[in-house]
């Protein structure tokens, strides 16, 4: 708001209300202090805010059910039937308690603070955020047999609270409209909520999430009893498993309590997410060091005291966590978050407390289960094998070849910049359309890496048919950083890591390939946001003259639409192979024009789950994957 309108208005309040006017300013003034950015995340995030308050209350014991919903016209609804934001008068302010929690910062949580709130880092701001950051909001509050509501507009209230009839049943609604003047893009896209709305329902157990998108009348129901087992058995479910069950525990000491659930399988890499608050604590922290020390020292002498080898092994971390896949989730009243991203638990605590717990949990479960003890000791014994001779191969390829050396691939096309934060790499399918790239391209800042065909497939391949396939050296080398354990983010050559394929399924798989190999060994580099995908155009319209392209289908349509002409000639383009050096850069190069889609991992879980399907051994969940989301993916004609 105007700072001239905002001092007209404050001028009609008493002090109490310039505090709120003040607060709502400043949410207003700096929304990335409270919501981060003011992109597609932070818009996301307004509902997640909300959602996190309900969340507490089912946390508190008093809501079962809570319903998402994108309306048609834009706005989001989040109901819930918990007992519904208290309304009574509050005397220190001469205001209701609805109006309070709506429009104070931080007001949220100070009447109950039995439960843990969802805050500290990143959430937990607040509803009365979302509120300053709304065109407009209505607050809908059935409690004590009656029905009660208000609305705002930019955190302003438009009148007092008031009473809207009788109600036999509890709970708030909320609906608002992201304000434009704040986010540049307000339209919600489900699937990114999906993401959350979905981590949300297994990490809180027999809460039932309904989400829906009144603008496809899609209607998705979230509710998991078995909580973050649920979650283990669903990433593992392609996956070949050491033992039936998931091995579970959940265990309060002094205020912490903690949840674990783990399972072993046949798979090379470990999956191990980490929550606290249900936050998804990316960086990790002590929670996770706990789990880590536990398994290592409780599995270490498992194998010693039952002599389950012969030679003298050491074994490392990475040994002990080979194929496991493992959700940690805490809950701490007072997390203290550190980090770049703040998504780092230092409490210090916290490690004994989880190493403890774990140790006792994962001793007996190997006392009751000898044969299953056995098998996951094997499987640990020939990881450290394996690294072993991985350590061997790769000592012998970094003598020969340029891995880690200086020296740049020759099949690079660098670019003249060095500045990492100016320049940009284009991996490029096929040799051809890499010498369209090369020539097309703006030489000052775009590097251009054509590929072979398909890449070596990550996911099924050892690490050492990693080091030896010249493909992936030549990607690892050209974007500097390294791989696994010697990856450094800091030496990253490029900030923007542009995959250009064709728009067909080879391209598609090559796509795949490409994110599986930076998932699993430079993870960093997609969650700085770093990977993107080219979008180059699906057809070239042509009619005299005039040239104009089309990136979907409905775009074609509208296209001819308005060059109202009858004779049109529509190219549909296979492949980049088909535009010439000119065409490939006006259309899918040239940042003026361009369209790159960002690779983000909103949500680890899918795309862990996506890639151990679409490229593990198991047939069956593949098979289902493809036929699930054959109507997502347009290119996708199996
Ligand atoms: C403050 C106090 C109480 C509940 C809530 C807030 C509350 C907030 C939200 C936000 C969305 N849904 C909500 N449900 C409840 C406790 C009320 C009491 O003591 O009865």
């Amino acid at each position: 708001m105007e700072n001239n309108k905002m001092e007209k208005i404050k001028k009609e309040y008493g002090a109490n209300q310039i505090k709120v006017l003040e607060g709502l300013e400043a949410v207003r003034k700096r929304p990335g202090m409270y919501i981060g950015d003011t992109g597609k995340r932070g818009l996301h995030h307004l509902v997640y805010e909300i959602v996190d308050n309900s969340i507490d209350e089912a946390l508190a014991g008093h809501c079962n059910n809570i319903t998402v919903q994108v309306n048609k016209d834009g706005t989001v609804t989040v109901e819930d039937d918990g007992r519904g934001i208290p309304v009574e008068i509050m005397p220190e302010h001469g205001k209701s308690a609805v109006e309070i929690v709506l429009t104070k910062l931080h007001a949220g949580g100070k009447f109950d603070k039995d439960s843990y709130k969802v805050s500290g880092g990143l959430h937990g701001v607040g509803i009365s955020v979302v509120n300053a950051l709304s065109e407009s909001l209505e607050v809908c509050v059935k409690r004590g047999g009656r029905m009660y509501r208000q609305k705002y507009k930019r955190g302003v209230p438009e009148s007092d609270l008031e009473e809207k009839g009788t109600s036999d049943s509890t709970g708030t609604k909320i609906t608002f409209l992201p304000d434009n003047e704040i986010f540049p893009d307000i339209i919600f896209d489900v699937d990114i909520l999906k993401g959350r709305i979905k981590e949300l329902a297994y990490l809180n157990s027999g809460i039932k999430i309904i989400l829906k998108d009144e603008r496809t009348d899609e209607e998705i129901v979230y509710l998991f009893e078995g909580g973050i087992m649920s979650l283990v058995e669903e990433l593992n479910e392609a996956r070949n498993k050491l033992h039936d069950n998931v091995i579970c525990l959940q265990k309060s000491e002094n205020d912490v309590e903690v949840e674990i659930a783990m399972q072993y399988t046949d798979a090379y890499s470990e999956t191990i997410l980490s929550f606290v608050n249900s936050i998804n604590t990316i960086e990790g922290g002590t929670h996770l060091s706990g789990l880590k020390s536990a398994l290592s020292k409780v599995t270490n002498s498992y194998i010693k005291n039952n002599n389950l080898t012969k030679e003298e092994v050491s074994l490392t971390g990475t040994d002990f966590r080979e194929g496991i896949t493992a959700v940690v989730s805490i809950k701490v009243p007072e997390p203290q978050f550190e980090g770049q991203t703040k998504t780092k638990l230092g409490n210090s605590e916290v490690k004994g407390i989880v190493e403890s717990i774990v140790s006792a949990t994962l001793s007996e479960f190997y006392e009751e289960n000898p044969t299953t003890a056995k098998i996951i000791c094997e499987k640990i014994l020939s990881a450290s094998k394996a690294r072993l001779a991985a350590q061997k191969a790769r000592d012998l390829v970094r003598r020969k070849s340029a891995l880690f050396s200086s020296s740049l691939p020759g099949k690079l096309a660098d670019c003249a910049e060095k500045d990492a934060s100016k320049c940009e790499l284009y991996i490029v399918e096929g040799d051809s359309a890499g010498g369209s790239a090369k020539q097309g391209r703006s030489r000052h800042f775009q590097a251009i890496l054509p590929l072979k065909g398909k890449i070596l497939n990550v996911e099924k391949a050892s690490i050492i048919k990693m080091y030896k396939s010249e493909e992936i050296t030549n990607l690892i080398t050209a974007i500097g950083t390294g791989v696994s354990d010697q990856f450094d983010i800091e030496k990253i050559r490029y900030h923007k890591i542009i995959i250009m394929t064709d728009a067909d399924v080879d391209g598609a798989h090559i796509s795949t390939l490409l994110l599986t190999f930076f998932y699993r060994y430079m993870k960093d580099i997609i969650e700085e946001g770093y990977v993107y995908l080219a979008m180059p155009p699906l057809y070239k319209i042509q009619s005299g003259k005039t040239i104009n392209y089309a990136y979907t289908d409905t775009e074609k349509d509208k296209i001819i639409t308005e060059m109202a002409v009858k004779e049109a000639n529509i190219q549909r383009y296979k492949g980049l192979g088909e535009m010439n050096p000119t065409q490939l850069w006006e259309t899918t190069m040239d940042p003026e024009t361009r369209t790159l889609k960002k690779i983000s991992i909103f949500d680890a879980i899918e795309a862990d789950k996506t890639f151990t399907i679409l490229m593990g051994d198991n047939v069956e969940p593949r098979r289902k994957f493809i036929e699930d989301h054959a109507g997502d993916v347009q290119n996708l004609d199996v």
